[in-house]
C-alpha cells in the first residue's frame, strides 16, 4: 500500500504571463530580488541569470503538472541511466521550445540588453565526451516532446569535459568551470539524498522466521544529493527531469580530528567523497579503467536505483510490479553494475526469491551498446570488485552460474561457447565483463545502427545471441531537429517554412516535401543565400579566433568530432597534403578554393590522437602561408570543440566528412546534423552512413572505401599495406613529405612513427582507402563546379533527414523496448 496519501488536487499558482511587458517586468524583478543587483550596476552575467530565472518560471507549472499527471494516471516511467549528458546551453533551447524567443528578445531590447549576447555567455554544459553523451541529451528532449514520463539520471560533475587550448599546435587540457557563476537551471534537492556504500564485508543474518539472508556491511559511506534540471519538449508538450547526483560526505568535518589539531585530516573524508563527482572521465571509446571510474559508476547507479525503488514503493507498495511501471535503459555498460545492485535490493533488502527477482530485473532493464571496439569494452578486475562491492561480486557469480547452466544444459554449448558467454573473462587476470552482465540482465539489447546491430550479432555477442535470440534489436540513432535545425539554423527553417509550410516543425517527415523543389532555380538560390550567410558567420568566427581569412566562396569541407584513429582525421589531412602537392605541381589547372575545417578533442592519454592534432596544425601553418597555394586551399583547426561551436559550424558546412574505417563507427550522429543542414556527405559505408545512403539515394551522397567485409578480410589475411602505398605515387609522396619533416622542420622525425605505422600494419586502412578517398574528393570537386547539381543534392539531403530525428528513435524505444505510449 502507498506509504502516504498523495494530494492530487492541491491549488496551483497562476501560470506566468508571456507578454513582452510581463517578461520585461519579471526580468527586472529577478535581477532585483533573486540576484540582488541594481539594473544600473548589473553585469552581463546578472542579466543572463535574471533572464534564465524568468524563462524558468514559465516552465515550472508545466513541470509540476507533468509529474502530477504521472502520479495521477499511474503511467509507466522511463529512466535513462547515463554517465554522460552532453546538453550544451539550455536557454535558447528552452525559450524556443516554449515559443518565448521573440517576446524575451523584445523585453531585453527594451532593457537595452542583447539576447544574442546573453545566449553566447551561457556556459556550455559539457557533462559528456561525444556522441554517446549528446545522444542522451537529444533523447531527453524527444522524450519530453513525445510526452513520455521520463527521468535522466547521471552525475553532476563539477568539471565537465576539459577545455582545449592550443600551445604551438599541441592540445593542452584545462579545467572547465561551468559552475563558476552558479547554475540557474538546477534545483538542489537536499531531501532526495541517499547513502551509498563501498567496501566492507558480507554477513549472513538469520531472519525472525529462520531464513538466512546475506547482508552487505559497507565500511565506507557517502551521500548522493540530487540536483534537478527541467527538460522541456517541443511546444512545451511536457517537462521531464534530469536528475544529477553530487557526492557529499556524511560528516562534512570530523570535529574530533579538528579539535585535536589535525585541521587537514578533519576535511579528508569530505575531499574523498567529493572526488567522486569532481571530474568527467575524458574517455570516448578509449579505456578509462581506474578505480575512481568504477566508484562513479556504482555511486550513480545505486543512488538512481534507490530513488526509483522509493518512488515505486511509495506509489505501488511492492516491487513485483516494477517491470510494469518502470523501464530502465542502460546507456552502454557504464551503469551495468545496476543489474547486480537491483538484485541485491530485491533479494537482500526486500526478501524476494532469487528467481522472482531475476524476472523483475530482466523485465525492467534494457541495454544499449554503443561500441564494439575491444579496447572500449568495459571489464573490471574480480579482485577490485571483491574489495569495493563484495556482495555484488557474489551476486555476479550466482548470475553467472545460472547462465552457464542454461548454456550447458539447454543450449548444449561447447566449452569455447561457454567461455564466450561467461560473465568472467579468464584470460590474464580474471575480470568481470560488463557487456555480458548488462546483456543477461536485460530483456532487450540494442545497437545504434543497422550495421552495428548486425555486427553485435556476429562478433562480441554472437554466442549470447544464440542463447537468447530474441533479445538483440536495432534502434538507429537520431538527433533532435529542434536544436540541430530550427535553433541552429533559423534562416533555413524560415526558408523551408515559406516553401512547404510549417507542418514539418511538428512532423519532420514532411521535409520530404522539399524534394519537389530541389531543382527549382529560385529555391536553389534562396537555399544558397542561407548557406552563404551561415558561412559568413563562420568565416567571421575563424577570423576572430584564429586570425585566418577564409572566403565564404570556398567549399567548406568539415570534419568535427572526437579525434580517434578509427575516425581517420589522418586520412583527411593526408589528402590535404596531396592536394597541396598537386596545386603546386599544376598551377595551371582550374582549382576550386577549399577550406578544410577540423575541430575535436583528444583523450589526454591518447598519444596518437594528440599527435594528429599537432599534424593538422603543422600542415595548416605551412599550407596557409605558402603563396604558391594562392588561397586555393586553407586548413583550419578550431580549438575547444563543443556543442555550441558545432551549432555554428554545422549550418555553414558544404561537405561533411564521415570517413571512419568500415565497421568501426557504431552509428555517428554528427553525420545526421550535417545532413539536416544541407551538407553533402563524403563517407564510408559505416554506421548510420549506410542508412543515410538508403534514405537520400546513392546519387546524393559520395561514398568511397572498403566495406566492412573487405576490411575484415584484409585484417584476417594480415595483408600488408605496402602495395597500396607503392602503387600510389600521390600517397607515397604525401607520406614521405610528412615523415621527412616538411611540415615539422623544428622536429623532422615528429611524424616518423605515425606514418611508419601506415606502412607496417595500417590497422585503420588509411593507406588502402586513400586512392578511393582521393577519387571521391575529385567527384566532390566536379559536383561543386556544377552549382545547380550541388544545390539539388544539398536540398535532397535536408529533405531526407526525417528518419534521423530522435523522435523516431524514441518512438521505437517506447514501443519495442519500454512498452509505453507516445504522443
Ligand atoms: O556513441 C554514439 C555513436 O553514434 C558513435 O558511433 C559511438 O562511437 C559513440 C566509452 C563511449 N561509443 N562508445 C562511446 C563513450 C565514452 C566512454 O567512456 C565509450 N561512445 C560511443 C552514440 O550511439
Amino acid at each position: 500500500m502507498p506509504q502516504k496519501p498523495i494530494v492530487y488536487d492541491a491549488p496551483t499558482p497562476e501560470p506566468r504571463a508571456t507578454t513582452v511587458e510581463a517578461l520585461q517586468a519579471q526580468i527586472l524583478e529577478k535581477l532585483t530580488y533573486s540576484i540582488g543587483k541594481d539594473p544600473i550596476v548589473a553585469r552581463p552575467h546578472d542579466w543572463l541569470a535574471a533572464t534564465i530565472y524568468a524563462v524558468r518560471d514559465r516552465i515550472m507549472d508545466r513541470w509540476m503538472e507533468s509529474s502530477r499527471e504521472t502520479w495521477r494516471t499511474s503511467n509507466k516511467r522511463v529512466y535513462y541511466l547515463s554517465l554522460e549528458f552532453l546538453i550544451g546551453r539550455l536557454m535558447r533551447d528552452a525559450m524556443s521550445n516554449v515559443q518565448l524567443m521573440e517576446p524575451v528578445q523584445q523585453a531585453l531590447k527594451n532593457l537595452n540588453v542583447d539576447l544574442g549576447d546573453l545566449i553566447n555567455m551561457e556556459p556550455d554544459a559539457a557533462l559528456g565526451n561525444g556522441g554517446l553523451g549528446r545522444l542522451a541529451a537529444c533523447f531527453l528532449e524527444s522524450m519530453s516532446t513525445l510526452k513520455i514520463p521520463a527521468y535522466g539520471y547521471g552525475i553532476r560533475y563539477v568539471h565537465g569535459l576539459f577545455r582545449q587550448e592550443m600551445s604551438e599546435g599541441w592540445q593542452v587540457e584545462l579545467p572547465e568551470e561551468w559552475l563558476a557563476h552558479g547554475n540557474p537551471w538546477e534545483f538542489e534537492r537536499r531531501e532526495s539524498a541517499y547513502e551509498v556504500g563501498f567496501g566492507g564485508h558480507v554477513e549472513p543474518v538469520t531472519d525472525p522466521d529462520g531464513l538466512i539472508r546475506q547482508e552487505w556491511r559497507p565500511n565506507d559511506h557517502l551521500l548522493a544529493v540530487a540536483y534537478d534540471t527541467p527538460i522541456v519538449g517541443w511546444r512545451g508538450a511536457r517537462v521531464n527531469t534530469l536528475r544529477l547526483w553530487s557526492a557529499q560526505p556524511i560528516d562534512p568535518i570530523l570535529l574530533d580530528k579538528f579539535n585535536s589539531g589535525d585541521h587537514i585530516g578533519a576535511l579528508e573524508e569530505s575531499a574523498r567523497a567529493e572526488a567522486i563527482t569532481r571530474v568527467l572521465y575524458p574517455a570516448d571509446s578509449t579505456p578509462a579503467g581506474q578505480e575512481l571510474r568504477l566508484r562513479q559508476e556504482f555511486f550513480f547507479s545505486s543512488a538512481s536505483l534507490q530513488d526509483i525503488v522509493r518512488r515505486h514503493i511509495q506509489q505501488y507498495g511492492d516491487l513485483t510490479s516494477l517491470p510494469d511501471k518502470v523501464a530502465i535503459q542502460l546507456n552502454d555498460t557504464h551503469p551495468a553494475i545496476s543489474v547486480a545492485e537491483l538484485m541485491r535490493i530485491l533479494v537482500d533488502d526486500n526478501g524476494m526469491k532469487w528467481a522472482d527477482a531475476w524476472k523483475v530485473t530482466k523485465g525492467t532493464f534494457g541495454y544499449t551498446n554503443h561500441t564494439l571496439l575491444p579496447e572500449a569494452l568495459e571489464s573490471w578486475p574480480v579482485a577490485l570488485l571483491e574489495r569495493l562491492l563484495p556482495r555484488h561480486m557474489q551476486i555476479i557469480y550466482q548470475i553467472n552460474a545460472d547462465i552457464l547452466g542454461e548454456a550447458r544444459n539447454r543450449a548444449k554449448f561447447t566449452d569455447q561457447q561457454i567461455a564466450n558467454v561467461s560473465l568472467i573473462d579468464e584470460h590474464g587476470g580474471r575480470r568481470v565483463r560488463m557487456g555480458q552482465l548488462a546483456f543477461v540482465g536485460s530483456h532487450s539489447i540494442n545497437g545504434v545502427s543497422a550495421l552495428h546491430t548486425e555486427l553485435m550479432k556476429q562478433t562480441v555477442f554472437a554466442d549470447l545471441h544464440k542463447l537468447y535470440p530474441e533479445r538483440i534489436n536495432n534502434k538507429t540513432n537520431g538527433i533532435t531537429p529542434r536544436r540541430w535545425l530550427m535553433q541552429c539554423n533559423p534562416g533555413l527553417t524560415r526558408l523551408i517554412s515559406d516553401r512547404i509550410g510549417p507542418a514539418f516543425l511538428d512532423d519532420i517527415e514532411k521535409l520530404r516535401g522539399l524534394e519537389a523543389h530541389a531543382d527549382d532555380p529560385g529555391f536553389q538560390s534562396q537555399f544558397a543565400a542561407v548557406k552563404r550567410a551561415n558561412k559568413e558567420r563562420l568565416a567571421r568566427l575563424i577570423k576572430d579566433r584564429m586570425n585566418i581569412t577564409v572566403s565564404p566562396e570556398a567549399l567548406f569541407d568539415v570534419q568535427i568530432k572526437r579525434i580517434h584513429e578509427y575516425k581517420r582525421q589522418l586520412l583527411n589531412i593526408i589528402q590535404a597534403v596531396a592536394l597541396y602537392d598537386e596545386i603546386r605541381a599544376h598551377p595551371e589547372r582550374d582549382w576550386m578554393p577549399r577550406v578544410k575545417i577540423f575541430a575535436g578533442k583528444a583523450a589526454p592519454s591518447y598519444w596518437n590522437a594528440k599527435l594528429i592534432i599537432k599534424l593538422i596544425n603543422d600542415v595548416a601553418r605551412v599550407i596557409n602561408n605558402d603563396p604558391a597555394v594562392r588561397g586555393l586551399l586553407k586548413v583550419v583547426f578550431l580549438p575547444n570543440y563543443n556543442v555550441s561551436l558545432a551549432e555554428v559550424i554545422v549550418p555553414a558546412a558544404d561537405l561533411s566528412e564521415q570517413i571512419s574505417t568500415a565497421g568501426m563507427e557504431a552509428s555517428g550522429t554528427g553525420n545526421m546534423k550535417f545532413m539536416a543542414n544541407g551538407a553533402i556527405t563524403i563517407g564510408t559505408m559505416d554506421g548510420a552512413n549506410v542508412e543515410m545512403h538508403k534514405e537520400v539515394g546513392a546519387d546524393n551522397i559520395v561514398i568511397f572505401g572498403l566495406s566492412t567485409e573487405e576490411v575484415e578480410d584484409k585484417r584476417s589475411r594480415n595483408e600488408v599495406p605496402r602495395t597500396a602505398i607503392d602503387s600510389s605515387p600521390r600517397l607515397s609522396e604525401a607520406l614521405e613529405s610528412i615523415a621527412s619533416g616538411v611540415f615539422s622542420p623544428d622536429d623532422p622525425h615528429r611524424y616518423r612513427d605515425l606514418i611508419g605505422g601506415l606502412y607496417d600494419h595500417d590497422w585503420f586502412m588509411v593507406a588502402r582507402d586513400f586512392d578511393s578517398y582521393w577519387d571521391a574528393q575529385m567527384r566532390v570537386n566536379a559536383l561543386w563546379n556544377n552549382k545547380p547539381k550541388w544545390l539539388g543534392m544539398a536540398i535532397r539531403n535536408t529533405a531526407a533527414v526525417g528518419f534521423f530525428s530522435s523522435d523516431r528513435t524514441i518512438r521505437q524505444y517506447a514501443h519495442d523496448i519500454w512498452n509505453v505510449p507516445t504522443a
